[in-house]
């Protein structure tokens, strides 16, 4: 087993997710940047985090917030220089921080030297992407995007190409062996660095497997042609063999649409594929067909969910939050009576979880979703595409107001609120996008000062989860889940935990598993009482 150890050496790891342009400016142009990292991250290892994932830090024009990338081996001049990069890996390996970065393969930028040469019509360049002249002057296929929309648009070349997403990012042709050879470039490129892995941003489709038009459904037309296809697996494999068990990388690919026995496939660590990757289902359990459209959140279905989830990858990831998605306490918890009470929950639940633990800036903090006047303070180019598609059906202003606010990628990408100054400690000049005005009171600051914040609630359970067999490499079993009441337990040969997440903010009544209650966000004590109180999260030792 000491083999597959070592070869798992993230296994037991803590991931902490940075988005770069919200998380620390130094230089007061109000962009946070890479030198704002570094800045921090005394900050990231007092909270106990072993590995960083910036979303992309190379040269982009920006559509997309650097999932646009038109050079995969400068880095973005707003975020800094090669120099400032070279400076946070060594640092943060100084203090034992392993770095891995977003690798966005299905597509680039419309901006990336590749692109504008095969528009300016240089065959090997045309065949990176996927260019046709229609049919009849129509689209190739009926295919949708993901940002709302067709999937084809016109090059000024007069063709049109393949765009899964905005039209400033077309689609890499997987079957020209060119492109394949450019990307185990530029891994290798960063894994020279001292990179240790890639999250492999929409892998799951990068391989289309044809281009005819799909079954007419609701959203994403034309996905059955391009979700884990045969050829997606085959490269992952020759990834693999190639250079990540050269490097002994750490890779998460972000697999959307992905059921449990496509996430096997991929994952299984016999395949030699992806170590793990992220699912979507919990994000998705208030959807009714797509993101925008919302139906009542269910905490028994998160249960479930969560709880199918532990049993389908080896080596699950748990993450609650993250860039595309709105803050976990507004989604899963309260932001009004039970705003602390709920984050901390959420993190007892993220953090008992079998797996590993993925925790988005801010979300420590219990940072909620951003207070934006009107749709004037969103900069998301998804939530502006939809919004055109919206005004094309001739939805009302107030209507697509309140649909894009409450779901918006930008609810997470407000600047961590570091304290309770004008501009949060974020940057000294005009943040890029409004900062929450709850500042005043979740900042990173306050929650230092105070014992009981959530902050020192995650530090202290991270400790907690390092001292723990049952939570680092125990099983994982659901007891019940009574009442919207998630009850599991941890078991290592030495160590038994009950584990109990009210996931509601009523009492609950419970039956009591375990003989001490050793964690908790109402406090430790031996009560065995059988009501659980509102948004409780309990870790009940058993002797065994
Ligand atoms: O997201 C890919 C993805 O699968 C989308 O469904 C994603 O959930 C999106 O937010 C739809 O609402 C990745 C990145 O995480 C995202 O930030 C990028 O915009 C996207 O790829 C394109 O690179
Ligand atoms: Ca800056």
């Amino acid at each position: 087993m000491a083999n597959s150890s070592t070869k798992k050496w993230w296994k037991n790891s803590i991931v902490y997710q940075i988005y770069p342009r919200s998380f620390c400016d130094s230089n007061g142009d109000g962009i946070g940047d890479i030198p704002g990292i570094t800045s921090k991250l005394h900050y990231l290892k007092n909270l106990g985090v072993d590995i960083l994932w910036l979303s992309p830090v190379y040269e982009t024009p920006g559509y997309d917030n650097g999932y646009d990338i038109s050079d995969y081996k400068k880095i973005n001049p707003e975020f800094g220089t090669m120099e400032d990069m070279e400076r946070l890996i060594s640092r943060a390996k100084r203090l034992g921080i392993k770095i891995i970065m977003d690798l966005v393969i299905n597509h680039t930028s419309d901006e990336h030297e590749w692109f504008k040469k095969a528009v300016a019509g240089d065959e090997k360049y045309k065949a990176y992407y996927y260019f046709s002249d229609g049919k009849d002057g129509k689209r190739p296929n009926n295919w949708s995007s993901f940002f709302g929309g067709k999937a084809w648009s016109k090059a000024e070349n007069g063709q049109y190409y393949l765009h899964l997403f905005s039209k400033k990012q077309p689609d890499l042709n997987w079957h020209n062996p060119d492109v394949y050879e450019e990307v185990i470039d530029i891994m290798k490129f960063w894994l020279d660095k001292g990179i240790a892995g890639f999250r492999c941003d929409a892998i799951n489709i990068i391989y289309k497997d044809s281009l005819k038009d799909g079954k007419r459904r609701l959203s994403l037309i034309g996905r059955e042609h391009y979700l884990n296809t045969d050829g997606c697996h085959e490269i992952l494999k020759r990834f693999n063999s190639d250079v990540w068990s050269k490097y002994k990388t750490f890779i998460v690919g972000e697999a959307s649409l992905v059921t449990p026995d496509a996430a096997k496939l991929l994952s299984d660590e016999s395949r030699e594929e992806l170590d793990t990757l992220f699912f979507f289902e919990h994000m998705e359990v208030d959807n009714r067909g797509i993101k925008w459209l919302k139906k009542k959140y269910r905490p028994s279905k998160l249960i479930r969910i969560l709880d199918k989830w532990q049993n389908v990858l080896e080596v699950p990831t748990n993450y609650l939050e993250n860039h595309d998605h709105i803050r976990s306490v507004n989604h899963y918890g309260n932001t009004q009576k039970y705003w602390e009470k709920s984050a901390k929950l959420l993190c007892g639940l993220n953090l008992t979880l079998r797996g590993i633990p993925f925790i988005y800036e801010g979300e420590e903090i219990g940072m909620t979703n951003g207070d934006f006047r009107g749709l004037r303070d969103i900069k998301d180019i998804e939530s502006h595409n939809i919004n055109q598609s919206m005004k094309k059906m001739l939805l009302l202003h107030s209507i697509r107001r309140r649909i894009i606010l409450r779901t918006t990628r930008d609810n997470a990408r407000t600047p961590v609120q570091w304290d309770d100054t004008e501009n949060a400690g974020f940057t000294t000049g005009e943040p890029w996008i409004k900062i929450n005005s709850n500042k005043s009171y979740i900042n990173v600051k306050a929650e230092e000062e105070d014992n009981n914040s959530i902050l020192n609630f995650y530090k202290q359970i991270i400790d907690f989860r390092k001292k723990s067999s049952a939570l680092l490499d125990g099983s994982y079993r659901r007891i019940a889940s009574p009442n919207d009441v998630f009850i599991y337990t941890r078991e290592s040969s030495d160590e038994r935990l009950y584990i109990y997440c009210n996931l509601t903010g009523n009492n609950k009544a419970v039956e009591f598993y375990g003989d001490k209650i050793v964690f908790g966000n109402y406090g430790e004590d031996e009560r065995k009482d059988i009501y659980l109180k509102p948004y409780e999260f309990r870790i009940v030792a058993s002797n065994i």
